[in-house]
């Protein structure tokens, strides 16, 4: 009888579990009551109130608590063995800027990975800040210029851009270029710097190519449970990016602008929690596990994102799939591990599936690490109205649209990194 009862109630927790991870909240009146772990509160019991403590004390706890349950750590260092410079051309764009190509190249024994880097950068200007993030389909993706070199890294098929086998061809140049307004960036001073991500780990759920392979010990095939799923692994390959582009000599190397969008925008976040040497951060609607707060469930959930996108995250985040309640963290934490660093924040009002509320109310509440350093977090309380830019230290804005990044986020990042670092010498 003891028995019948026990299968019959694991059924019935089994069925709840399954039918909260079906369903998708988009209503705010199913948003659960929850409480956010505190910010300034450290393990022990003891108050932050200062940012000696916020950085000997509560700053360590809290990016280890991600490393261990939400992205995993890097299990070693892996550095740049050998930079090859593929190409340079001082006169692209009309003389607007210099083209360079170059493989950051990753030996391990008999393994090699070759990461491609793009930099446009204005020509005639003293040392440059940057932004740089990844892109989705590979450099030649982000315009129309036929001297951009083709990946051979495996892209997902997609056959009406030519994409088939995994390869990219000639049919995808450009087709990006809309997300990439690189002359306006040019134009205002800064330079960009672009990888495709999937040089540094394929996005597919396989830890037997990438980066990953490279820290296995022998018979080992998969990260260990607190390891590096793809989006540390993309985190990791931005800061080797960061190290080589501390060794261009027209790069200022202290005003880095680290970016992305969606998956790369949650990366983009990992990246600058992780190696303050990014000077700012923008992400832009990166959602769950991004910028939006976990424990609101609100479209996607940590149950959903790791059904559908198991690599993604370190083996632990899966003890919380249904049970956002018992993380010890919550994303208004990795955005206050940025601090006190400029960061922006965006959200798109057809994008519900990545929380915009959530998103706001994270940035809302990281401004509790800004206020240590006496920096100014959000300059609002309250959501602000589609395309109504707000920039403090932390910015926000929700653009009217879906889930994509335009010329109108573009406008709004150039404007707030203008605000925290203008270019030395802007060009005409
Ligand atoms: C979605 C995923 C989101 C977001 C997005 C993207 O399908 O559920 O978390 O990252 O993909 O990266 O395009």
């Amino acid at each position: 009888m003891d028995n019948f009862l026990l299968i019959f109630l694991s059924l019935l927790i089994s069925i709840n579990v399954s039918a909260q991870l079906n369903q998708v909240n988009y209503d705010e009146k199913e948003v659960p009551e929850y409480k956010l772990p505190e910010l300034l509160i450290s393990k022990s019991g003891r108050k932050i109130k200062n940012t000696k403590r916020w950085e000997k004390i509560r700053r360590p706890e809290i990016l280890k608590l991600f490393e261990q349950e939400i992205y995993g750590k890097v299990p070693q260092t892996i550095s740049i063995s050998e930079v090859n410079v593929h190409e340079e051309t001082t006169d692209i764009f009309d003389g607007l800027a210099t083209r360079t190509q170059v493989e950051l190249v990753f030996r391990k024994d008999d393994q090699e990975l070759g990461v491609n880097v793009l930099l446009y950068l204005p020509k005639d200007t003293a040392k440059v800040p940057v932004f740089v993030g990844y892109n989705f389909k590979g450099n030649h993706a982000i315009n129309d210029d036929p001297d951009i070199l083709l990946t051979d890294s495996w892209v997902p098929d997609n056959p009406s851009l030519g994409i088939v086998h995994n390869q990219v061809t000639e049919q995808s140049r450009g087709v990006s270029n809309e997300r990439w307004p690189i002359e306006e960036i040019l134009k205002s001073g800064y330079g960009i710097v672009t990888a495709y991500y999937g040089d540094v780990d394929p996005d597919r759920d396989n830890f037997q190519d990438g980066i990953h392979p490279f820290t296995y010990r022998l018979g080992q095939f998969r990260p260990g449970n607190d390891e590096w799923g793809a989006v540390s692994a993309w985190a990791w390959g931005l800061s080797r990016i960061m190290d080589y582009l501390e060794t261009v000599p027209t790069i200022d190397a202290s005003k880095v602008v680290v970016f992305g969008h969606s998956r790369l925008g949650k990366t983009a976040l990992w990246a600058a929690a992780k190696d303050q040497r990014f000077a700012m951060c923008i992400s832009n609607n990166s959602g769950c596990l991004g910028a939006a707060l976990s424990r609101r469930q609100f479209g996607e959930t940590i149950g959903k994102i790791t059904s559908t996108f198991p690599h993604w995250f370190c083996e632990n985040l899966n003890k919380y799939s249904a049970r956002e309640e018992l993380l010890p963290v919550d994303q208004h934490m990795l955005l206050g591990l940025i601090a006190p660093r400029p960061l922006y924040v965006t959200s798109a009002t057809a994008d519900l599936w990545a929380d915009p509320k959530g998103e706001f109310l994270s940035a809302s509440e990281a401004g509790k690490v800004y206020a240590l350093y006496e920096k100014e977090g959000l300059p609002v309380a309250e959501m602000p109205e589609p395309n109504s830019p707000v920039m403090g230290t932390i910015g926000y804005h929700i653009r009217k649209g879906k889930h994509n990044i335009t010329a109108y986020d573009w406008k709004q990042f150039i404007r707030f990194a203008e605000k925290h670092f203008a270019p030395v010498i802007a060009i005409e």
